[in-house]
């Protein structure tokens, strides 16, 4: 039993296999167990020398399998980390690298820019209220202005929509802004929503940037100055813009400020629907119905705002030939921008 048992220790070849013969070995219904049990039928001679002997082969085996397993442990350890190395020398994956979206990059660009100026970076919800998208603006339901702006509503009351331009943002700014500490300058980015056919120039989902300046004797030369510095830093000094009077039930007066057509130079094209020029944004001076709406003496304060397309400045100064592609997340379009961010 002795030499059998040490045969089978050394041939164990991993752990479970180690248990067993323990088990069968020294527990209690082992081999060694059914020796002691069988010494009742023994001698009083024989008894302890069996007894010695099965004393000492027990303690032999405990020292072998203890040994054995500390064996196989190890090599079960090293078998696992050969298995888990890592060849630091392979050449690694290369990592892609995403670049910003060029609407995000023109955005960046013009709120650093107007940052600069002095003006504060103010957000408002895409959700927005018939209240602040409408009538704070001075657009009372039924009024046909409201026509202008083809408007995607969440409720069947259509008390909700899917802000259709970012001048509520104006409104919820001058509701809580405090006159008598300072004057107002803020700028408010993001995105708008309309019923609007998509095609070339149109997306049905785009991008505006608002400015809003309020305070005492501010002029429409302010205003003009205020654009044209706006237009020269994201087009370049010899880029030409032309302002048209214009009306917006928010503003007065009003005016459309277009800029040549990138794509054809002011000749014509697809992009500028043969006219040379691409409208780029609205203005002028704040209706006094806004301010007083909003709780603004009107006598005293006064100012100019304006909205611009974020998507139509992308397509001018990138070429892009079409709006929709800004939406696609085409990454090969996207790509070739990445070293203007
Ligand atoms: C407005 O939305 C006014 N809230 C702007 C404004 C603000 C005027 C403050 C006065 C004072 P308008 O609907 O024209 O105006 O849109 C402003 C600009 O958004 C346009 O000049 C154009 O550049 C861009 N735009 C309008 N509709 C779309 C469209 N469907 N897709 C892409 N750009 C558009």
């Amino acid at each position: 039993l002795k030499d059998q048992g040490l045969i089978q220790i050394k041939e164990a070849s991993d752990l479970n296999t180690l248990n067993d013969i323990r088990v069968n070995l020294t527990g209690k219904k082992g081999e060694l167990t059914k020796v002691l049990r069988s010494m009742k039928d023994l001698s009083n001679e024989e008894r302890p020398k069996v007894g010695q002997v099965v004393n000492e082969v027990r303690d032999l085996f405990a020292t072998e399998i203890d040994n054995k397993k500390e064996q196989l442990q190890q090599a079960e350890l090293e078998a696992q980390m050969q298995e888990e190395a890592i060849d630091v020398t392979l050449p690694g994956k290369e990592s892609y690298l995403g670049s910003h979206h060029l609407i995000n990059i023109v955005r960046q660009d013009i709120e650093e820019f107007c940052v600069s100026l002095g003006y504060q970076v103010i957000t408002g919800p895409e959700v927005e209220s018939d209240h602040y998208n409408f009538e704070m603006m001075n657009i009372p339901k039924n009024h046909p202005a409201r026509d202008m702006q083809d408007t995607f509503y969440v409720d069947a009351a259509h008390e909700h929509l899917m802000r259709s331009q970012t001048s509520p943002v104006q409104a919820r700014t001058l509701e809580k802004h405090d006159f008598s500490k300072s004057p107002l300058k803020m700028i408010s980015p993001g995105k708008v929503y309309r019923r609007d056919d998509d095609d070339a120039t149109h997306s049905h989902q785009f991008n505006q940037l608002e400015g809003l300046v309020i305070d005492e004797n501010i002029t429409m030369a302010h205003l003009k100055g205020t654009l044209q510095a706006i237009a020269q830093h994201v087009f370049g000094e010899d880029r030409e813009i032309r302002l048209r009077p214009s009306y917006f039930p928010f503003t007065e007066p009003s005016v459309e400020v277009d800029v040549t057509c990138f794509a054809c130079g002011g000749k014509g094209c697809s992009t500028c629907k043969s006219t040379g020029w691409i409208e780029v944004l609205g203005a002028g001076m704040v209706h006094p119905n806004v301010l007083e709406n909003a709780g603004v003496d009107s006598q005293k304060y006064g100012g100019f705002a304006f909205g611009l397309g974020l998507d139509r400045f992308a397509i001018l100064k990138y070429g892009v030939s079409d709006i929709r592609d800004f939406y696609l997340n085409d990454v090969r379009f996207l790509e070739q921008f990445r070293q203007e961010a």
